[in-house]
């Protein structure tokens, strides 16, 4: 029997309800699936009890599929808990699961037995080609679906990929399916009402690390300037939003497509962050860090990676050590907080790699002092991650554990919970770290935070972070990092902010 399909789109809970932002992912896939279709959001950072209101939806309507966004780390385990409820309560409602979970680990999704397909990469086209297929309307065989990777019996099929678009947008993207939309403002320090946006898709670099490059393989598309100026004409006059995060996975793209974007943003003057990489920052023309200026730019998250030269072109990441440097500098004279990642912790050289990346960082903070560092483990995806154009290229030496035994990735959703597992997704630990490794890590980064307290912490009263501040301030012009033990105490009163928890 042939019916108009309807979606339910769900969002199981990662992040807590105040750090919630629009859930773009699933807007994106509502706008596509209603135009052919009808879609209904459940966004589980919103609605704490999202399990009983899922099943309380399904019971209410005919749902055609359920589509769960997945990705990697926290998110799993609620994931698992919605997906199983709806087996048992609705066996015969098919499941779903999308985002960066089952497109880079796409078998061990599928090897749930809640999971009946896995879409990869993109989702519009290739959800609205699956449900309206089982909906009994027109539409590609299974077979024919891009993007889908799906059970046939015993085995699980994998379809071709399907090239990344820019979605179609002929309209805003549905915030009322939200409910008030005004639900998602944020008081950050951009401003007291920030809101997310993603105005392009993909980025064009191919970081053998990255999640990105994965998902995307080094294609990124960039929306036509009327499309972003419509978009915050409805966000900052008809919303009231008052600032911006953007999470496009690489903002400042080729200089030549960014102008025009940025001429928008600089008439809206809303403050802003973005991802960005420090080439793009240095090679911007002046005119160009005028626009920059005059949109109010105020926070770009830089990947800087790591110290070491060789690492950066073995991880194909395309800038080097000394451009993390020049834009640390370039970044306080246009004032920009630059927010520099590291991955430290390496399966190779463990300490040493880790040891050079602190020094690395006082260097920049003796540049600028307001840079903010977040430090992750470097965790590398297990090589059936990667791209297929990337996969066969550069072989990864095997990943072995403290005992030198080789690592070996969960085959089920279920492993991914583990603590140990999260920690990797999360990139916050590793199989190849020693307790003394790991704690030097902590306690590192317990004095840098506390003697250079983040910019994004607007709760701590001043007071507090220059007592703090002050405290830690032998211990870091000494290096004596380690067990700081009155800094952990005071802490636990002032609790501190810290960037990599609770920013993206
Ligand atoms: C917002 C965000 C978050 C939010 C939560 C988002 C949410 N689900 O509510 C928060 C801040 C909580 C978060 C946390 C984490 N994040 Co995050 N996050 C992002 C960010 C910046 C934007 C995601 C987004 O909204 N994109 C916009 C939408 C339109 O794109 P999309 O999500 O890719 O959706 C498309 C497809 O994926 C697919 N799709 C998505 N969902 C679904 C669902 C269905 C049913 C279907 C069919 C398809 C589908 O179709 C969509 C439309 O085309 C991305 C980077 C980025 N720019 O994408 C990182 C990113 C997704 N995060 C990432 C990671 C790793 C994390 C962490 C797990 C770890 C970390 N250290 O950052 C943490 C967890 C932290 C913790 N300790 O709790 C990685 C994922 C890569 C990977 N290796 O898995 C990314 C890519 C960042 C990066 N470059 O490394 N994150």
């Amino acid at each position: 029997m042939s019916q108009s399909p309807h979606t339910l789109l769900i969002n199981p809970t990662i992040t807590s309800r105040t750090s919630a932002r629009f859930p773009l992912a699933l807007l994106h896939l509502s706008a596509a699936l209603d135009r052919t279709g009808s879609s209904h959001i459940i966004d589980g950072n919103v609605d704490r009890d999202f399990i009983s209101e899922t099943l309380a939806a399904i019971e209410r309507n005919r749902f055609t599929a359920v589509g769960v966004g997945v990705m990697g780390g926290p998110q799993v385990a609620p994931a698992i808990a919605v997906s199983k409820a709806i087996r048992e309560r609705f066996p015969s409602t098919p499941i779903v699961w999308g985002s960066y979970f089952p497109t880079l680990h796409t078998n061990t999704a599928l090897a749930a037995p809640y999971v009946d397909y896995a879409v990869r990469g993109q989702g519009e086209q290739t959800m609205s080609e699956l449900v309206a297929l089982l909906g009994g309307q027109a539409a590609p065989a299974l077979a024919d679906i891009g993007g889908l990777s799906w059970k046939n019996g015993g085995t699980v099929v994998h379809n071709p990929n399907r090239r990344i678009e820019l979605p179609a947008s002929d309209a805003v993207l549905p915030y009322d399916k939200l409910g008030d939309p005004r639900r998602y403002f944020a008081r950050t320090y951009l401003g007291r009402r920030t809101v997310a946006h993603q105005s392009a898709m993909g980025c064009r670099f191919r970081c053998t690390f990255c999640g990105v490059a994965a998902m995307f393989g080094g294609a990124t598309f960039l929306p036509p300037a009327q499309r972003l100026e419509r978009d915050l004409k409805y966000l900052k006059h008809e919303l009231g939003a008052d600032s911006m995060q953007y999470f496009d996975h690489n903002f400042f793209d080729r200089e030549e497509d960014m102008v025009p974007l940025l001429e928008v943003m600089a008439r809206f003057e809303l403050p802003w962050w973005c991802f960005a990489r420090s080439d793009a920052l240095l090679n911007l023309s002046e005119s160009s860090w005028k626009l920059v200026r005059k949109s109010r730019l105020r926070m770009a998250f830089i990947g800087a990676e790591s110290p070491n030269g060789q690492m950066l072109k073995e991880i194909r990441k395309g800038t080097r050590p000394d451009q993390t440097l020049q834009v640390a500098e370039l970044c306080r004279r246009n004032g920009v907080i630059p927010e520099l990642s590291f991955m430290v912790a390496p399966p190779e050289n463990t300490e040493e790699e880790t040891e050079h990346t602190f020094e690395f960082i006082r260097e920049l903070k003796r540049i600028n002092p307001q840079s903010e560092i977040i430090i992750y483990v470097y965790t590398p995806l297990p090589d059936y991650s990667r791209h297929e154009k990337d996969r066969a290229k550069r072989p990864m030496a095997p990943l072995l554990d403290l005992h030198g035994e080789p690592i070996v990735f969960p085959t089920t959703p279920e492993e991914w919970t583990e603590p140990r597992w999260v920690g990797y997704a999360c990139h916050t630990d590793a199989p190849w770290l020693t307790d003394k490794l790991r704690r030097r890590i902590r306690d590192f980064e317990t004095v840098l935070r506390c003697h250079f307290p983040t910019a994004q912490d607007i709760r701590s009263p001043p007071w507090a972070k220059r007592s703090l501040s002050a405290m830690a301030g032998w211990r870091y012009h000494h290096r004596k990092y380690d067990r700081p033990w009155e800094l952990n105490l005071a802490n636990r009163f002032v609790r501190l902010r810290m960037p990599q928890v609770s920013g993206l």
